[in-house]
């Protein structure tokens, strides 16, 4: 009899401690920082007023919420949307709307996340299954396979999507307390839950994502089975004999045996931040060393200065070390989401700012590039160099980019704070304001800071009674002449002003430790004021010359943001420049694009003339913007990487008959035509580095090119250059071709 007792006080105890173990630093919620700034506030109003609205309109017109009134049984008809994941949108919509509503009380907004989570609910088969596409019956997505879960290790994603929906379900019930879509998440969990596991379905998803949601759904719940579960469908990754092992899905290894960054970077990012969430509550190490080995491998290798990571759009994938084109940059702005969301977790499992240092570039960067100023255009690639072939999009048919977007803006005020005991760290420099619990007492915290355009930062810190703390200020990377971590980009200007850290006016003498942060260890009384002003010069930067895209090329930055040359400030042509690394280049304060810092130098144009040979002009004014600001004023050309000798930059091309023609095709887009104009000759015909033009995916079809000539010429040769990219891809020479 003693036995069983011991035995359940034991269970008691291990559930009791996996409930308390977690990261060892908590972040300051969102719900429980004001952002108050001229930077973010208005991204984050953007975001509530125009993009969740658009998202919702366009889940509407695109039949994404039909779809659930069709599993419903509320409307006839058969699953109308192009992807098995669409209702994954939905989920990510209401996760959006969830947090925003916390800054923005909105009774409309409210009213329509109720009619939302209720038509969800509705869609939900009695044992908890829900996909819409199954449920329906008609018009089943072949991804789905015939029967539930038979395709769920390859690309039916009925995992994925159930990812996405408990972590909207996590996210409204903690912004309005209501269970509504909780109680959805937990019946489909409970459900998953039975099907998976040892002496069950044995499988794991083709795309993760619910490993992290069920981590999510454990916090909240408590209920260690999610927990096992999301450990579970790590676990049986590379598993001998279970699913279909491939790097795709970094499903080709066990996932503590994996080193390296492959395959699908959105897939990979969602799996190393759950892999993240589930070391920090089992003390995993075997997880944590795996992690810590594929970060290294990114941030080494594979990481763009933009914050980007995915090189290729074969396979939205991970390139090879230091292969990062930046004309043909995936850099999917769901990857940066990931960056983001994994390094966050680094932190709060290490304490350590260079996490936050990835995060910061990949926030300020990545993420907000991939939504216009409008709120109202998305970029789904994010590539660091145009001909003018790129302009964000008003939606799209796989639309996973913008309500990834729309809900990382109005939960970012969870990235500012956070503490550890009496450790308080201040991790971004944005004017907002919170309250912490310390030590018995509440601590308010109030900053202004003129980030990302100024370096000054006031720090109020208005304890109600004198409280001992450690306020931990991060000092960047920007200012540490470390523009990331690891050796894939240094300052080619290394220098490190001095700055001064006051309290109450008085200087204190204070060095940033090797966890990159200040600590102002003291007593705090109501009033007290600490003053940092960080020094924001203007970096140029330089890539590891292993990174043959850069070679011969220097980009530029300031404080968190990378800039870009954009041919709006430089008469429409910058590809072709040189930068004249004699003249220094200076930020100042301009009226452009809502108020910003633009930098300004010079550089020269290099030409090409008829004759083949290249001239060079004078130097002449240079105007760089930040890059997540590019594309706002139509497409034209960019790049974030500039020549510096005339050898790498891009001639103008020569007036040439073709060029000076105006080209049409039966593909019936004009943007890609911009390839048979540029000039640039492939190293051979599966050269993916220069832009090219192609019909793919037609096949066995007739197509042409037609180029109408400025006026009568008599025209001697004429060649073409044929891209072939077998075996792998799927355009060939064709059969025959005539002129
Ligand atoms: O498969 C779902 C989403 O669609 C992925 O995360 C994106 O990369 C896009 O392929
Ligand atoms: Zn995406």
């Amino acid at each position: 009899m003693r036995y069983p007792i011991l035995l359940l006080f034991l269970l008691l105890l291990a559930t009791f401690a996996s409930a308390q173990q977690d990261y060892p630093i908590t972040p300051v919620s969102f719900s429980e920082v004001r952002i108050q700034d001229d930077f973010w506030q208005p991204k984050i109003r953007t975001n509530h007023e125009v993009t969740i609205p658009i998202a919702i309109a366009k889940s509407q017109e695109s039949g994404r919420i039909d779809n659930f009134r069709m599993a419903a049984g509320r409307m006839e008809g058969q699953f109308c949307t192009e992807y098995p994941f669409d209702d994954s949108d939905i989920y990510k919509i209401i996760e959006a709307a969830s947090y925003s509503l916390q800054t923005f009380p909105d009774a409309e907004m409210e009213a329509r996340v109720d009619s939302l989570i209720e038509l969800v609910a509705a869609a939900q088969e009695p044992d908890g299954y829900l996909y819409t596409t199954r449920t329906i019956g008609k018009n089943v997505h072949p991804w789905a396979g015939t029967e539930r879960w038979e395709l769920v290790h390859e690309l039916s994603h009925e995992l994925y999507n159930l990812g996405h929906l408990y972590e909207a379900a996590v996210a409204h019930y903690r912004a309005t307390g209501k269970r509504s879509l909780l109680d959805v998440a937990i019946k489909s969990a409970d459900l998953v839950d039975a099907t998976f596991g040892p002496g069950k379905t044995e499988n794991y998803p083709g795309h993760q994502e619910v490993e992290l949601g069920l981590v999510k759904l454990y916090r909240v719940t408590g209920e260690t089975r999610y927990l096992n579960l999301a450990k579970y469908f790590l676990d049986v990754r590379g598993r001998p004999g279970i699913g279909n092992p491939k790097e795709y899905d970094q499903s080709h290894l066990p996932v503590t045996e994996q080193s390296a960054a492959v395959g699908h970077a959105v897939r990979g990012a969602y799996m190393w931040t759950a892999m993240a969430d589930v070391a920090a509550i089992t003390g995993d190490s075997a997880y944590r060393r795996a992690i810590d080995r594929i970060w290294h491998d990114i941030v080494d290798g594979k990481y763009y200065l933009n914050g980007g990571i995915g090189a290729t759009g074969a396979g939205e994938a991970f390139g090879s070390a230091y292969e990062l084109p930046n004309m043909t940059a995936y850099a999917e702005t769901c990857a940066g989401v990931g960056v983001v969301r994994w390094n966050h977790r680094l932190f709060l499992m290490t304490g350590q700012s260079k996490y936050i240092d990835v995060l910061e570039r990949s926030l300020y960067n990545n993420v907000l590039d991939g939504v216009s100023r409008s709120g109202d255009r998305f970029f789904y690639p994010n590539p660091l160099a145009s001909m003018g072939q790129h302009e964000r999009r008003e939606w799209f048919g796989c639309a996973c980019c913008p309500p990834n977007v729309a809900r990382t803006l109005p939960s970012m005020p969870e990235y500012l704070y956070a503490y550890r005991d009496e450790d308080i760290y201040v991790n971004m420099y944005v004017s907002s304001e919170t309250e912490l619990d310390l030590a018995g007492t509440t601590l308010r915290l109030r900053q202004q800071s003129g980030f990302p355009w100024e370096g000054a930062v006031r720090l109020y810190v208005d304890p109600a009674s004198p409280v001992e703390a450690r306020l931990r200020l991060r000092v960047p990377g920007y200012v540490r002449n470390a523009p990331t971590p690891g050796d894939l980009y240094r300052y080619a200007d290394p220098e490190l002003p001095a700055f001064t850290v006051t309290v109450n006016d008085a200087i204190v003498p204070v060095t940033t430790d090797a966890d990159g942060y200040l600590t102002l260890d003291r007593t705090w009384r109501e009033g007290d004021r600490v003053e940092v002003d960080f020094p924001l010069p203007v970096h140029a930067v330089r890539a590891d010359p292993r990174v043959a895209a850069d070679s011969g090329r220097v980009a530029f930055e300031r404080g968190p943001l990378v800039y870009a040359a954009e041919g709006a400030d430089n008469h429409g042509e910058v590809l072709n420049l040189v930068v004249d690394e004699t003249t220094p280049v200076r930020a100042e304060r301009s009226g452009e694009l809502g108020g910003i810092y633009v930098l300004r130098g010079r550089a020269r144009t290099v030409d090409r003339q008829l004759d083949g040979s290249l001239s060079t002009s004078e130097p002449r004014p240079l105007t760089l913007v930040p890059y997540h600001l590019w594309n706002n004023r139509g497409p034209g050309e960019m790049a974030v990487w500039l020549a510096t000798t005339e050898a790498t930059a891009q001639p103008s091309p020569a007036p040439t008959l073709t060029y000076t023609s105006t080209l049409t095709s039966s593909l019936g887009e004009e943007k890609p035509l911009l390839a048979l104009r540029d000039q640039l000759l492939p190293a051979h015909s599966n050269d993916h580095s220069v832009p090219y033009f192609h019909w793919w995916p037609r096949k066995d079809s007739r197509e042409w090119i037609q180029v109408d000539l400025p006026a009568l010429a008599n025209v001697s040769k004429v060649s073409v250059y044929w891209f072939d990219d077998g075996p792998d891809g799927g355009c060939r020479i064709p059969a025959d071709w005539q002129v």
